[in-house]
Protein backbone atom coordinates (compact mmCIF):
# COMPACT_ATOMS: atom_id res chain seq x y z
CA UNK A 1 0.00 0.00 0.00
CA UNK A 2 1.05 3.15 -0.53
CA UNK A 3 2.36 5.26 2.18
CA UNK A 4 1.10 8.96 3.35
CA UNK A 5 4.19 11.07 4.80
CA UNK A 6 3.91 14.23 5.84
CA UNK A 7 6.94 16.57 5.87
CA UNK A 8 6.24 19.77 8.15
CA UNK A 9 8.90 22.63 8.51
CA UNK A 10 8.52 26.01 10.27
CA UNK A 11 9.03 29.20 8.44
CA UNK A 12 11.80 31.22 9.03
CA UNK A 13 11.50 30.03 12.45
CA UNK A 14 13.95 31.80 14.31
CA UNK A 15 12.87 34.69 13.11
CA UNK A 16 8.97 34.51 12.93
CA UNK A 17 9.23 33.91 16.69
CA UNK A 18 11.40 37.50 17.35
CA UNK A 19 8.41 39.26 15.31
CA UNK A 20 5.88 37.49 17.26
CA UNK A 21 7.61 38.72 20.33
CA UNK A 22 8.59 42.00 18.86
CA UNK A 23 5.63 43.15 16.76
CA UNK A 24 7.14 46.42 15.93
CA UNK A 25 9.33 43.95 13.66
CA UNK A 26 6.55 42.92 11.34
CA UNK A 27 7.38 43.47 8.03
CA UNK A 28 10.67 44.19 8.28
CA UNK A 29 14.25 42.89 7.67
CA UNK A 30 14.81 40.89 10.71
CA UNK A 31 18.68 38.65 11.14
CA UNK A 32 18.87 36.12 14.08
CA UNK A 33 22.51 34.81 14.96
CA UNK A 34 24.06 37.64 16.68
CA UNK A 35 24.82 41.36 16.94
CA UNK A 36 28.54 41.25 16.17
CA UNK A 37 30.18 41.23 13.48
CA UNK A 38 31.92 37.99 14.34
CA UNK A 39 28.99 35.25 13.91
CA UNK A 40 26.97 33.89 10.89
CA UNK A 41 23.26 34.18 10.39
CA UNK A 42 21.28 31.38 11.74
CA UNK A 43 18.03 32.74 10.00
CA UNK A 44 16.62 35.71 8.31
CA UNK A 45 12.98 36.74 7.61
CA UNK A 46 11.24 36.34 4.19
CA UNK A 47 11.99 40.27 4.09
CA UNK A 48 15.95 39.96 4.50
CA UNK A 49 16.22 36.97 2.63
CA UNK A 50 15.34 39.19 -0.68
CA UNK A 51 18.30 41.11 0.62
CA UNK A 52 20.37 38.26 -0.42
CA UNK A 53 20.85 36.87 3.44
CA UNK A 54 20.80 33.34 4.52
CA UNK A 55 21.66 30.61 7.06
CA UNK A 56 25.30 30.36 7.87
CA UNK A 57 26.31 34.13 5.99
CA UNK A 58 28.77 36.13 7.81
CA UNK A 59 27.12 38.84 9.70
CA UNK A 60 29.53 41.33 8.43
CA UNK A 61 28.05 40.60 4.93
CA UNK A 62 24.60 40.50 5.81
CA UNK A 63 25.21 44.05 7.44
CA UNK A 64 27.11 44.86 4.01
CA UNK A 65 23.87 43.44 2.11
CA UNK A 66 21.51 45.25 4.26
CA UNK A 67 22.41 47.95 6.71
CA UNK A 68 19.05 48.53 7.76
CA UNK A 69 18.38 45.38 8.83
CA UNK A 70 17.44 44.41 12.21
CA UNK A 71 20.16 41.56 13.90
CA UNK A 72 19.52 40.26 16.96
CA UNK A 73 21.16 37.76 19.34
CA UNK A 74 20.18 33.93 19.10
CA UNK A 75 17.60 33.51 22.11
CA UNK A 76 17.45 29.32 21.88
CA UNK A 77 15.40 28.82 25.32
CA UNK A 78 12.69 30.64 23.80
CA UNK A 79 12.99 28.73 20.32
CA UNK A 80 12.85 25.60 22.09
CA UNK A 81 10.03 25.96 24.16
CA UNK A 82 7.69 26.59 21.16
CA UNK A 83 9.21 23.90 19.40
CA UNK A 84 8.07 21.83 22.14
CA UNK A 85 4.37 23.32 21.54
CA UNK A 86 4.56 22.41 17.75
CA UNK A 87 6.55 18.70 18.43
CA UNK A 88 3.22 18.16 21.16
CA UNK A 89 0.12 19.27 18.68
CA UNK A 90 1.52 16.93 15.77
CA UNK A 91 1.79 13.89 18.92
CA UNK A 92 -1.87 14.81 19.06
CA UNK A 93 -2.19 13.88 15.39
CA UNK A 94 -0.15 10.62 15.49
CA UNK A 95 2.36 9.29 17.98
CA UNK A 96 4.03 8.21 14.48
CA UNK A 97 6.11 11.51 14.21
CA UNK A 98 9.72 11.65 14.07
CA UNK A 99 11.57 15.37 14.94
CA UNK A 100 14.23 15.71 12.57
CA UNK A 101 15.44 19.20 13.64
CA UNK A 102 14.14 21.91 16.44
CA UNK A 103 11.64 23.44 13.67
CA UNK A 104 10.93 20.43 11.47
CA UNK A 105 9.40 16.82 11.82
CA UNK A 106 7.79 14.00 9.19
CA UNK A 107 4.50 12.01 10.34
CA UNK A 108 3.53 8.67 9.01
CA UNK A 109 -0.37 9.31 8.40
CA UNK A 110 -0.77 6.32 6.25
CA UNK A 111 -4.44 4.82 6.97
CA UNK A 112 -5.60 8.15 8.75
CA UNK A 113 -8.14 9.23 6.55
CA UNK A 114 -11.14 7.66 7.89
CA UNK A 115 -10.21 9.11 11.36
CA UNK A 116 -9.04 12.71 9.83
CA UNK A 117 -10.12 13.17 6.32
CA UNK A 118 -7.82 13.36 3.51
CA UNK A 119 -4.20 14.45 3.47
CA UNK A 120 -5.38 18.09 2.63
CA UNK A 121 -7.63 18.36 5.08
CA UNK A 122 -5.00 16.24 7.45
CA UNK A 123 -2.45 19.58 6.50
CA UNK A 124 -5.05 22.11 6.88
CA UNK A 125 -5.67 21.28 10.38
CA UNK A 126 -2.27 20.82 11.73
CA UNK A 127 -1.52 24.14 10.19
CA UNK A 128 -4.90 26.21 11.61
CA UNK A 129 -3.93 24.29 15.03
CA UNK A 130 -0.19 25.18 15.29
CA UNK A 131 -1.33 28.84 14.12
CA UNK A 132 -4.16 29.52 16.80
CA UNK A 133 -1.44 28.00 19.56
CA UNK A 134 1.80 29.98 18.17
CA UNK A 135 0.23 32.48 16.10
CA UNK A 136 3.37 30.96 13.39
CA UNK A 137 3.08 29.50 9.63
CA UNK A 138 4.41 26.27 8.42
CA UNK A 139 4.86 24.77 5.12
CA UNK A 140 3.57 20.80 5.02
CA UNK A 141 4.56 18.48 2.39
CA UNK A 142 2.69 15.49 1.33
CA UNK A 143 4.41 11.95 -0.74
CA UNK A 144 4.20 8.36 -1.02
CA UNK A 145 7.34 8.97 1.16
CA UNK A 146 10.06 11.16 2.99
CA UNK A 147 12.23 12.68 0.52
CA UNK A 148 9.46 13.12 -1.68
CA UNK A 149 7.50 14.77 1.71
CA UNK A 150 10.62 17.11 2.11
CA UNK A 151 11.06 18.29 -1.11
CA UNK A 152 7.15 18.97 -1.42
CA UNK A 153 7.41 21.35 1.76
CA UNK A 154 9.83 22.98 0.67
CA UNK A 155 8.47 24.07 -2.42
CA UNK A 156 5.25 26.69 -1.74
CA UNK A 157 7.37 28.10 1.51
CA UNK A 158 6.12 30.22 3.48
CA UNK A 159 2.92 28.78 4.20
CA UNK A 160 2.59 26.68 1.27
CA UNK A 161 0.84 23.39 1.36
CA UNK A 162 2.04 20.90 -1.57
CA UNK A 163 1.01 17.66 -2.66
CA UNK A 164 3.07 15.11 -4.57
CA UNK A 165 1.63 11.72 -5.79
CA UNK A 166 3.29 8.52 -6.95
CA UNK A 167 2.23 9.75 -10.00
CA UNK A 168 3.56 12.93 -10.03
CA UNK A 169 6.70 12.26 -8.93
CA UNK A 170 8.52 11.71 -12.20
CA UNK A 171 7.66 15.31 -13.92
CA UNK A 172 8.49 16.78 -10.36
CA UNK A 173 11.74 15.33 -10.01
CA UNK A 174 12.92 16.15 -13.70
CA UNK A 175 13.14 19.63 -12.74
CA UNK A 176 14.07 19.19 -9.45
CA UNK A 177 17.50 21.21 -9.04
CA UNK A 178 19.94 18.30 -7.68
CA UNK A 179 21.40 20.81 -5.12
CA UNK A 180 17.71 20.44 -3.48
CA UNK A 181 18.23 16.74 -2.91
CA UNK A 182 18.72 16.31 0.98
CA UNK A 183 22.47 15.31 1.23
CA UNK A 184 23.50 16.19 -1.67
CA UNK A 185 26.34 18.98 -1.42
CA UNK A 186 28.68 21.02 -2.96
CA UNK A 187 31.19 18.43 -4.12
CA UNK A 188 28.17 15.85 -5.42
CA UNK A 189 26.81 19.17 -7.45
CA UNK A 190 29.74 19.44 -9.07
CA UNK A 191 30.42 16.25 -10.10
CA UNK A 192 27.27 14.99 -10.87
CA UNK A 193 27.51 19.10 -13.19
CA UNK A 194 30.39 17.47 -14.85
CA UNK A 195 28.18 14.96 -16.37
CA UNK A 196 26.06 17.08 -17.32
CA UNK A 197 23.39 16.51 -14.69
CA UNK A 198 21.34 19.64 -13.19
CA UNK A 199 18.21 17.82 -12.06
CA UNK A 200 17.53 14.52 -9.80
CA UNK A 201 15.45 13.28 -12.50
CA UNK A 202 18.82 13.09 -15.09
CA UNK A 203 20.83 10.95 -12.49
CA UNK A 204 18.87 7.91 -13.81
CA UNK A 205 21.14 8.47 -16.73
CA UNK A 206 24.01 7.43 -14.49
CA UNK A 207 23.66 3.22 -14.13
CA UNK A 208 23.64 1.77 -10.34
CA UNK A 209 27.24 0.62 -10.62
CA UNK A 210 28.44 4.55 -12.01
CA UNK A 211 26.86 6.00 -9.21
CA UNK A 212 28.52 3.66 -6.48
CA UNK A 213 32.03 4.04 -8.01
CA UNK A 214 32.02 7.61 -7.96
CA UNK A 215 29.70 8.22 -4.78
CA UNK A 216 30.29 4.87 -2.73
CA UNK A 217 27.42 4.21 -0.54
CA UNK A 218 26.11 7.50 -1.29
CA UNK A 219 25.53 6.82 -4.90
CA UNK A 220 22.94 3.89 -4.30
CA UNK A 221 20.82 6.09 -2.20
CA UNK A 222 21.40 8.81 -5.39
CA UNK A 223 19.79 5.90 -7.61
CA UNK A 224 16.40 5.08 -5.70
CA UNK A 225 15.60 8.82 -5.19
CA UNK A 226 15.83 10.03 -8.92
CA UNK A 227 13.35 7.52 -9.30
CA UNK A 228 11.82 9.32 -6.30
CA UNK A 229 11.89 5.82 -4.20
CA UNK A 230 12.80 6.54 -0.29
CA UNK A 231 11.86 3.51 1.89
CA UNK A 232 12.83 4.99 5.00
CA UNK A 233 10.50 4.91 7.33
CA UNK A 234 8.85 7.45 9.91
CA UNK A 235 11.01 6.37 13.20
CA UNK A 236 9.51 8.34 16.32
CA UNK A 237 11.84 9.87 18.94
CA UNK A 238 11.39 7.67 21.56
CA UNK A 239 12.07 4.39 19.22
CA UNK A 240 15.49 5.75 18.73
CA UNK A 241 17.54 3.22 20.88
CA UNK A 242 20.57 4.50 19.81
CA UNK A 243 23.21 6.90 17.01
CA UNK A 244 26.11 5.24 15.30
CA UNK A 245 28.47 6.04 12.46
CA UNK A 246 30.41 3.33 10.76
CA UNK A 247 32.96 2.87 8.53
CA UNK A 248 34.43 -0.17 6.57
CA UNK A 249 37.94 0.98 6.04
CA UNK A 250 39.21 1.37 2.02
CA UNK A 251 42.27 -1.46 3.40
CA UNK A 252 42.60 -3.13 6.58
CA UNK A 253 45.19 -1.51 9.04
CA UNK A 254 47.02 -1.20 12.02
CA UNK A 255 47.37 2.45 11.24
CA UNK A 256 46.32 4.33 14.59
CA UNK A 257 46.41 7.68 13.55
CA UNK A 258 43.78 6.79 10.67
CA UNK A 259 42.11 4.83 13.06
CA UNK A 260 41.81 7.89 15.37
CA UNK A 261 40.73 10.05 12.76
CA UNK A 262 37.92 7.96 11.26
CA UNK A 263 36.44 8.16 14.92
CA UNK A 264 37.00 11.95 15.69
CA UNK A 265 34.99 12.04 12.28
CA UNK A 266 32.51 9.60 13.24
CA UNK A 267 32.43 11.23 17.10
CA UNK A 268 31.21 14.50 14.77
CA UNK A 269 28.43 12.92 13.03
CA UNK A 270 27.13 11.30 15.90
CA UNK A 271 26.69 14.35 17.95
CA UNK A 272 25.50 16.44 15.30
CA UNK A 273 22.92 13.66 14.42
CA UNK A 274 21.77 13.75 18.37
CA UNK A 275 22.02 17.17 18.78
CA UNK A 276 19.41 17.37 15.67
CA UNK A 277 17.05 15.11 17.57
CA UNK A 278 17.37 16.94 20.92
CA UNK A 279 18.82 13.95 22.47
CA UNK A 280 22.13 13.25 24.96
CA UNK A 281 23.45 9.75 25.19
CA UNK A 282 25.16 8.10 28.45
CA UNK A 283 26.96 5.07 26.65
CA UNK A 284 29.47 5.38 24.17
CA UNK A 285 31.16 2.76 22.47
CA UNK A 286 33.34 2.02 19.56
CA UNK A 287 32.62 -1.14 17.32
CA UNK A 288 35.50 -2.89 15.72
CA UNK A 289 35.36 -6.03 12.87
CA UNK A 290 39.13 -7.48 12.26
CA UNK A 291 40.26 -9.04 9.14
CA UNK A 292 39.26 -12.03 9.50
CA UNK A 293 35.92 -10.69 10.48
CA UNK A 294 35.65 -11.32 13.79
CA UNK A 295 34.63 -8.68 15.93
CA UNK A 296 34.40 -6.69 19.19
CA UNK A 297 32.70 -4.43 20.65
CA UNK A 298 33.00 -1.76 23.89
CA UNK A 299 31.71 0.32 25.73
CA UNK A 300 31.54 2.87 28.65
CA UNK A 301 28.87 4.83 30.43
CA UNK A 302 29.35 8.29 31.55
CA UNK A 303 27.53 11.07 33.41
CA UNK A 304 26.07 13.55 32.26
CA UNK A 305 24.82 12.45 29.18
CA UNK A 306 26.38 14.00 26.24
CA UNK A 307 26.16 15.82 22.97
CA UNK A 308 29.15 16.97 22.90
CA UNK A 309 31.27 15.43 19.89
CA UNK A 310 34.43 16.12 21.79
CA UNK A 311 32.87 13.87 25.17
CA UNK A 312 32.44 11.02 22.62
CA UNK A 313 35.64 11.44 20.91
CA UNK A 314 37.53 11.11 24.03
CA UNK A 315 35.23 8.10 25.53
CA UNK A 316 35.90 6.54 22.21
CA UNK A 317 39.65 7.03 21.94
CA UNK A 318 40.24 5.70 24.92
CA UNK A 319 38.28 2.56 24.70
CA UNK A 320 40.35 2.20 21.38
CA UNK A 321 43.27 2.62 23.72
CA UNK A 322 42.25 0.05 26.00
CA UNK A 323 41.83 -2.77 22.89
CA UNK A 324 44.85 -4.99 21.89
CA UNK A 325 44.85 -4.77 18.26
CA UNK A 326 46.70 -8.18 17.19
CA UNK A 327 44.78 -7.93 14.08
CA UNK A 328 43.93 -5.82 11.05
CA UNK A 329 41.13 -4.08 11.52
CA UNK A 330 38.53 -3.47 8.21
CA UNK A 331 35.13 -1.23 10.11
CA UNK A 332 35.33 1.22 12.86
CA UNK A 333 32.61 2.74 14.43
CA UNK A 334 31.26 5.50 16.92
CA UNK A 335 27.75 4.77 18.91
CA UNK A 336 25.96 6.42 21.58
CA UNK A 337 23.04 4.57 23.12
CA UNK A 338 21.33 5.14 26.64
CA UNK A 339 19.50 7.88 24.88
CA UNK A 340 18.09 10.70 26.88
CA UNK A 341 15.47 13.45 25.39
CA UNK A 342 16.54 16.82 26.72
CA UNK A 343 14.06 18.05 27.87
CA UNK A 344 13.78 14.84 30.49
CA UNK A 345 17.38 15.01 31.47
CA UNK A 346 16.75 15.20 35.10
CA UNK A 347 20.51 13.96 35.81
CA UNK A 348 21.78 17.43 34.16
CA UNK A 349 20.89 19.47 36.49
CA UNK A 350 22.32 16.74 39.73
CA UNK A 351 25.48 16.32 37.77
CA UNK A 352 27.32 19.84 37.07
CA UNK A 353 28.92 20.07 33.44
CA UNK A 354 32.52 19.24 33.85
CA UNK A 355 34.43 22.68 33.70
CA UNK A 356 35.98 22.78 29.84
CA UNK A 357 39.15 22.23 31.73
CA UNK A 358 38.15 18.95 33.34
CA UNK A 359 37.28 17.91 30.01
CA UNK A 360 40.55 18.75 27.97
CA UNK A 361 42.58 17.26 30.66
CA UNK A 362 40.97 13.47 30.23
CA UNK A 363 40.59 14.32 26.62
CA UNK A 364 44.48 14.92 26.90
CA UNK A 365 45.02 12.03 29.34
CA UNK A 366 43.21 9.72 26.77
CA UNK A 367 45.67 10.89 24.12
CA UNK A 368 48.97 10.40 26.16
CA UNK A 369 47.65 6.53 27.02
CA UNK A 370 47.48 6.38 23.29
CA UNK A 371 50.99 7.47 22.62
CA UNK A 372 52.22 5.56 25.02
CA UNK A 373 51.16 2.85 23.72
CA UNK A 374 51.30 3.26 19.74
CA UNK A 375 53.87 5.84 19.69
CA UNK A 376 53.95 9.61 19.36
CA UNK A 377 53.44 9.89 15.67
CA UNK A 378 49.62 8.10 16.08
CA UNK A 379 47.75 11.52 16.90
CA UNK A 380 49.23 14.46 15.46
CA UNK A 381 46.48 17.06 15.67
CA UNK A 382 47.16 19.40 18.90
CA UNK A 383 43.66 19.62 20.26
CA UNK A 384 42.60 16.95 18.50
P1 LIG B 1 15.33 26.07 8.56
O1 LIG B 1 14.02 25.37 8.61
O2 LIG B 1 16.35 25.58 7.61
O3 LIG B 1 15.11 27.61 8.22
P2 LIG B 1 13.94 28.59 8.63
O4 LIG B 1 12.87 27.89 9.40
O5 LIG B 1 14.53 29.77 9.31
O6 LIG B 1 13.41 29.09 7.24
P3 LIG B 1 12.51 28.30 6.17
O7 LIG B 1 11.25 29.08 6.08
O8 LIG B 1 13.31 28.35 4.90
O9 LIG B 1 12.32 26.92 6.69
O10 LIG B 1 15.98 26.07 9.99
C1 LIG B 1 15.20 26.21 11.18
C2 LIG B 1 15.92 27.06 12.19
O11 LIG B 1 17.18 26.50 12.48
C3 LIG B 1 16.20 28.47 11.70
O12 LIG B 1 15.13 29.34 11.96
C4 LIG B 1 17.45 28.83 12.42
C5 LIG B 1 18.15 27.52 12.68
N1 LIG B 1 19.28 27.37 11.73
C6 LIG B 1 20.55 27.76 12.15
O13 LIG B 1 20.72 28.18 13.30
N2 LIG B 1 21.59 27.65 11.27
C7 LIG B 1 21.45 27.20 9.99
O14 LIG B 1 22.42 27.14 9.22
C8 LIG B 1 20.13 26.79 9.56
C9 LIG B 1 19.91 26.27 8.16
C10 LIG B 1 19.09 26.90 10.48
MG1 LIG C 1 12.09 26.09 8.73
Amino acid sequence: MDRKILHIDMDAFFAAIEMLDHPELKGKPVIVGGTTNRGVVSTASYEARRFGIHSAMPIFQAREKCPDGIFLPVNMERYKDVSKTIMKILEDFTPLVETVSIDEAYLDITGMEDLLGNPRQIARRIKEQIYDETRLTCSIGIAPNKFLAKVASEMHKPDGLTIITADDAGTFLATLPVERIPGVGKSTVETLKRYGIKSAGEIKTLSKDQLLRRFGKFGLRLHELARGADSSPVVPLREIKSISAEETLPYDTGDLSLLSNKIQGQADTVAGRLRNHGLKGKTISIKIKFSDFTAVTKAQTIAPATDSSRMIFYNALQLLADQPLKKKIRLIGVEVSNLLKESEDAQMSLFPIAPAEERDRKLYKAIDEIREKFGRKVIKRGGA
